[in-house]
Order: C-alpha cells, then structure tokens, then sequence
C-alpha cells in the first residue's frame, strides 16, 4: 500500500473519531409507560435520526414520567434541561396560547378533520408560535377523542356533571370548559389523578381510551361515558437552546424525522386505541353512550371566551371550513 493511502485511511479513522465524539444524544421526556404510542414514536424518531446522521444524533427517551409532570417538564424544556418533549397540547395552552383552539370543545368533526388541520398551515402556524417561548414545534401526534369516567355516579346525560369534581389537564381552557359542562374542574398533573380518583378528592376525569386504560384509571373510575369532547392533539417539542447547537443540516433531519415519526405514531395509535378499548371493556368497564348534542349546545361560553378577536374568528371558521 502507498504511505499516501495509509495515510489517508489514518486520517479518516481520526475523522470518525472527531465525528464519534460530537455524538449528541437527545433527551425527550414523557410521561406515558413503556409500549405507549408516544413512546414508540419518539424511539423511532430516534432511529431514523441515528440512521440519517451515521449515528451522530440519537434520542434517548426518558418515560414513565422519570423527568417529572408535563408542566415541569415543559419548562425544563425550555431552560434547556431536556431536550424533546412530548405533551399534550392543554399543559402548552397557558404558555403558547396559539395552541388552545385546538382543544376547543367538538371543534373537530373526525380525526380525518384534525389531521386535515394539522397538517396544513394551521398546524404550521401553531408549531412556528412556539419559538417565541422557547420551544420548536416539531410534530402534532394523534391522541383521540376525550370522555368523561367517574367514580361513583354515571353520567348518562349533561345534568349529571352538575357540581361533579372533574380533574382537569392545567390549562384555562380546560377549567372553562369543565365549568360550561356545570362541573367543577380540579386542576391536577396526570401523575396525582390514580390516587385522586381513589380518595375521593374527584368523583371523576376525562381521557382517551389509551390513557385511560395505561393509567389503570379504569381501575377506580369504572364509568367511562362516550361524550368525546375533545381531539385534542398532543404536541412534540424541542428545547429552542438544545436546536440552537445544532447545525441547519441537522436541524432539517430533525424537523424531517420527527414529520416522518407521524405516520408511524396514527399506525400505533389506531392499533393502541383499539386494544386498550377492549382491555378496559374486560376489566368491566361501564361504558355508556350519551347524546353528544346536549353536551356540545352547552360549550358557547366556552367559545365566547377563548374566541374573541378578529383573528381568532377568523381561524376558528378556516378550521371549520377545512374539509
Ligand atoms: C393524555 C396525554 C398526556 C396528558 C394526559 C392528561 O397523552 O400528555 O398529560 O392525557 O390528561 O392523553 O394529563
């Protein structure tokens, strides 16, 4: 062999080293269990991201909520303590208020109707509304539709909320939306909500199948009734300081992984929504169907807060327009 070639592959061995050791691996928290489909699609985020930079970029997701509840986390996040973050789009509302049409109460028709949205330029103008506070708006993930449970008493039609405690996500909207209902929202992290249900500090909360069952809150709150109030999405996030140290090159893969993640996420989603259905319907479950109209006629006022410049009309009727 030339010294020349050998030189050259000395070289390019010291390279890789160069590059082996600029290896960043990304932090992102969630608080769902193993197997969630958040979860997973983070963790395939993360391989394409090792595959697409030779191993240069890697996630590590820290779930199970070992980085501590959504609101800590987001702001964590956003003093560049964690890198990703996965959350629903509630704990976001107070802090990147763009994000709280979204939750406003049977807004979308049907999850064709929310992805339509989100993956247009509505949904690029929430994400890029992030910035400003401190986080990339990456990625919206699937998270179903909301229903009420409770402990105790039923909800077989809207006067039965009245005077009910609600656990809520810790957002205005929320709370506004708990007390349009006639109830009387409680604001809590998701991690307090098992032992709540269990004590009697709320007769009742309200989430997707998925959470309701990983939570095991089927396990204390056996009512699960069909209201489906909310499509809210849920919301993946990066630390404006950690994408700051990337290079535009690798902020584009990153951008492109987390888009590419999306599809893998409805995949798992669809799948995840269905066997948790069936499992919390096994664990004897109530589940009751109610007339949605009721519940839907009383949310005006809920509108009436949250919906009130030009703007905000505006985009309220382009959502409603979306086909
Ligand atoms: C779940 C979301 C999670 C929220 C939780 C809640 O995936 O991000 O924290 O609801 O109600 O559906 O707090």
């Amino acid at each position: 062999m030339k010294l020349t070639k050998i030189l050259g592959l000395a070289f390019g061995i010291a390279l890789g080293a160069t590059a082996a050791n600029a290896q960043v691996t990304l932090r992102s928290a969630d608080i769902h269990p193993d197997g969630y489909p958040t979860v997973d699609a983070v963790k395939y985020m993360g391989e394409l991201l090792s595959q697409r930079t030779n191993g240069k970029l890697k996630i590590q997701v820290m779930n199970n909520s070992v980085l501590g509840q959504e609101k800590d986390t987001i702001e964590q996040t956003r003093f560049g303590v964690i890198d990703l973050n996965r959350v629903n789009a509630a704990p976001f509302n107070n802090l990147v208020p763009e994000t709280t049409v979204l939750g406003l109460p049977f807004l979308f028709r049907s999850t064709e109707h929310m992805h339509k949205v989100v993956d247009g330029p509505i949904g690029d103008e929430i994400l890029a509304a992030f910035e400003k506070h401190g986080l990339i708006g990456l990625a919206y993930y699937d998270s179903g539709a909301r229903s009420f449970y409770t402990t105790k008493k039923p909800i077989t039609k809207l006067a039965d909320l009245k005077g009910m405690k609600i656990r809520v996500q810790q957002s205005d909207l929320w709370i506004a939306m708990m007390q349009a209902f006639g109830a009387n929202p409680t604001p809590m992290p998701m991690g307090e909500v098992y032992s709540s249900l269990e004590t009697g500090v709320v007769d009742g909360a309200e989430n997707n199948w998925p959470s309701y069952e990983s939570a095991r809150h089927y396990e204390v709150a056996k009512n699960y009734t069909l209201t489906e109030h909310s499509l809210n999405p849920e919301i993946l996030v990066m630390s404006k300081i950690s994408w700051d140290k990337l290079t535009p090159e690798d902020q584009k893969i990153v951008r492109q992984a987390a888009k590419d993640s999306v599809v893998k996420m409805r995949e798992l989603w669809t799948a995840r929504e269905k066997s948790s259905e069936a499992k919390v319907r096994a664990g004897g479950a109530n589940v009751i169907t109610v007339n949605k109209d009721e519940f839907s006629a009383a949310m005006k006022p809920v509108y009436d807060k949250f919906v009130t410049d030009a703007k905000q009309k505006a985009l309220l009727e382009k959502i409603q327009a979306t086909k």
